[in-house]
């Protein structure tokens, strides 16, 4: 299939080499005729200074690598194109927004936070959802997380919440994990982090795939219509797939198994076509509303529930294109909250406007200084022009005598845009106050919301919550914390805290005031606002010479509906003239979100095999399809989501899991 490019693609083009069947040369383009040896005084001897080849070679390598992300480490991207459902010039004037059916291209990066680069994809953790949109008017970047609330309110906490969650300095144990002293000791001493833990502690933490969880850019902006009129905006994607997560055994069982996991799905969907989707909405308060709500809207450890204040929905994003070059690309990708297009500004959230000046800054250390917005993958795709100069790795050949503003010598230019031609300008909000380090009381309660999240789960989510803060909390080697922990929590929910002081062996918490409100909002719920779907979904089916006369038909069955399927069996090769893609011994259960049994196996150790990867994906709460030959299934044939045929396999597949065996 060709692709058609767009303009970020047609803009990368230029920059893209494909070295094979090239001659090997030195970096200055001297074609080199060995490159096995050094260059030595005898084949016995030493190396010699002059050999240039050898010095070039080793000293790019030795170069190679550069500074991880301090946060976002591991992470993933593709390209892609935004397009619009419709025309929202009546609440911003940004251009990727106005009109139907404008298109701009897309870069995606997701990624997990406390881990370093080379850490699983399935650990528990918020992920990452940052967006490069090339509009026509600059880059517009919306970087968000896929959790709608964040640990603290205020930037100046980021670098003490940071060193919370990562590994512990003395030994730096654990990699990649929140359950660990130091990180519950700071959300116990900063409460501010509740309603954030719910959600941390909840199945949004462990998702099934980047192409099935939500995005949000958490903070509140504004948007400015052409007329100058503002509202107070919040971002959110929202996957066509729908929402799906993994349970936290199966996922800890895959960071071992296929630590590329959540990597491999996104390659691998793009690959075959299956192109991740998501619609792009916003929630709106007038300026004139701010007041009106029982929370603060400049507080990141607030949600707007969707109830009160819907998401219209603008547009879809469909990504469509792998990288070509996992570090020319993904790696070097430079986001920035700061970098915004005319229509879309900052609110007064003090997390946000901290943030304003972190990312430009870790961007100077991580690519080595101020040029890279010249790195391909950051160039923006309409024309830029300023009396910015030089640097480190400066790329762009400015011609010209001038580089400063005012001049005559070039007519005044690069001369600034007035606004009614495009040009940008801060929203002039009336500001006035005294200069404190203070915090709005505004911002002063923390556990509303935290019942409000936890009052709108179903029982099975509250049961993972549960079971999710009793591992963590478990891990927690200083009772003092557990405790404090637990007393925290009970200001949420008496049943939450109360489970988790049971489960980690401290006597119940006194019974304390928990917020008085019944409010829930049901969007919030991953169950109850499930989409059934088999498309894309990965099917194990277990075979053997003794499989099913009918494996050809529920082969053609399944991969009718889109499901992704592999073979398995106890050796490769050919079976029915299929061939195997697995074994028992390269994959696993976890790896699949359902398994389909055709045949018997008549060896017990291979039998062994087979009802362990049934077994574990049956405790998984996984759907088990099986053919009627299949005899020690019968067992569990009356089970939820165990099932003897393609069909009725397929409708409880769409469930994802069946959590009442
Ligand atoms: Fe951040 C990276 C999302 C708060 C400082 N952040 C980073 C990335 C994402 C987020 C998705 C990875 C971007 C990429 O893929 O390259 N960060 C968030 C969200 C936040 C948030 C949704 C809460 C609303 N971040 C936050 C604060 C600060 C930072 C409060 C500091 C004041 N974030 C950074 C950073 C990073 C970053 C240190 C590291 C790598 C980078 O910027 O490019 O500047």
């Amino acid at each position: 299939m060709v692709k058609e490019m767009n303009n970020k693609q047609q803009q990368l083009e230029a920059f893209r080499v494909s070295d094979e069947g090239q001659a090997l040369t030195t970096n200055q383009g001297l074609k080199m005729a060995e490159d096995e040896h050094s260059l030595k005084a005898g084949d016995r001897g030493p190396t010699l200074l002059e050999d240039f080849h050898f010095r070039e070679k080793m000293t790019h390598f030795d170069h190679e690598r550069i500074p991880e992300r301090v946060v976002h480490a591991r992470g993933s991207a593709a390209h892609g194109t935004f397009e619009t459902y419709e025309c929202a010039s009546d609440i911003t004037k940004a251009q990727f927004l106005n009109g139907k059916g404008t298109k701009t291209p897309v870069f995606v990066r997701f990624s997990t936070v406390a881990g370093s680069r080379g850490s699983a994809d399935t650990v528990r953790d918020a992920r990452g959802f940052a967006t490069k949109f090339y509009t026509q008017e600059g880059n517009y970047d919306l970087v968000g997380n896929n959790i709608p609330v964040f640990f603290i309110q205020d930037a100046i906490k980021f670098p003490d919440f940071i060193h919370a969650v990562k590994p512990e300095p003395n030994n730096e144990i654990p990699q990649a994990q929140s359950a660990h002293d130091t990180f519950w000791d700071f959300i116990a001493n900063n409460q501010e982090s509740a309603h954030m833990v719910m959600w941390h502690m909840s199945d949004r933490s462990i998702p099934r795939s980047y192409r099935m969880m939500e995005g949000f850019g958490v903070n509140t902006y504004r948007f400015i219509n052409k007329d100058g009129k503002a509202h107070f905006v919040k971002f959110h994607w929202k996957p066509l797939l729908g929402i799906k997560s993994l349970v936290w055994d199966e996922a800890q069982i895959i960071a071992g198994k296929d630590p590329d996991f959540h990597r491999r799905d996104l390659w691998e969907a793009i690959e075959r076509g299956d192109y991740p989707e998501y619609e792009l909405g916003v929630q709106l308060i007038p300026e004139e509303d701010e007041f009106n709500f029982s929370f603060d809207i400049l507080d990141a450890t607030k949600l707007w529930p969707e109830e009160e204040v819907p998401v219209r929905i603008l547009g879809k994003m469909t990504l469509n294109k792998n990288v070509d070059n996992f570090f020319a690309e993904t790696e070097q990708a430079a986001f920035h909250v700061g970098h915004v297009v005319p229509g879309i500004d900052f609110s007064n959230d003090p997390l946000l406007q901290g943030r304003l000046f972190s990312y430009t800054d870790t961007q100077l250390i991580r690519l080595g200084g101020p040029n890279f917005h010249e790195i391909p993958i950051n160039k923006p795709i309409c024309p830029f022009h300023n009396n910015q100069r030089d640097g480190y790795g400066r790329q762009t050949i400015n011609v010209g005598q001038v580089s400063y503003h005012k001049n005559s010598l070039a007519n005044n230019t690069p001369r600034p845009v007035p606004v009614e031609e495009g040009g940008y300008a801060h929203y002039e909000e009336k500001v006035d106050g005294h200069k404190v380090r203070a915090r709005s009381d505004s911002f002063k309660d923390h556990f509303s919301q935290a019942r409000l999240f936890w009052l709108s789960m179903t029982d099975i989510e509250k049961k993972h919550i549960i079971d999710a803060f009793s591992f963590e909390v478990g891990k927690v080697k200083n009772k003092t914390i557990r405790r404090q922990v637990v007393d925290m929590f009970a200001h949420v929910s008496h049943t939450l805290a109360t489970n988790l002081a049971d489960n980690v062996g401290l006597a119940l918490p006194q019974k304390v005031e928990v917020p008085n409100i019944q409010q829930t909002s049901p969007a919030v719920s991953q169950e109850l606002n499930s989409v059934d779907s088999v498309k894309t979904r990965k099917v194990a089916i277990l075979v053997s010479e003794n499989s099913a006369h009918n494996l050809d038909e529920i082969l053609t069955s399944l991969t009718k509906e889109h499901i992704i399927v592999e073979l398995i069996s106890t050796k490769q090769g050919m079976y029915q003239h299929h061939e195997i893609n697995q074994t028992f011994a390269t994959a696993t259960s976890v790896l699949y979100d359902g398994v389909y049994v055709t045949t018997p196996f008549a060896d017990a150790n291979d039998q062994n095999k087979a009802l362990h990867f049934i077994q574990e994906a049956f405790d998984h709460s996984k759907t088990i399809g099986y053919t009627e030959n299949v005899s020690y299934l019968q067992a569990i044939a009356n089970k939820n989501g165990v099932t003897n045929s393609p069909e009725s396999f397929m409708q409880a597949l769409a469930k994802h899991r069946h959590w009442v065996r």
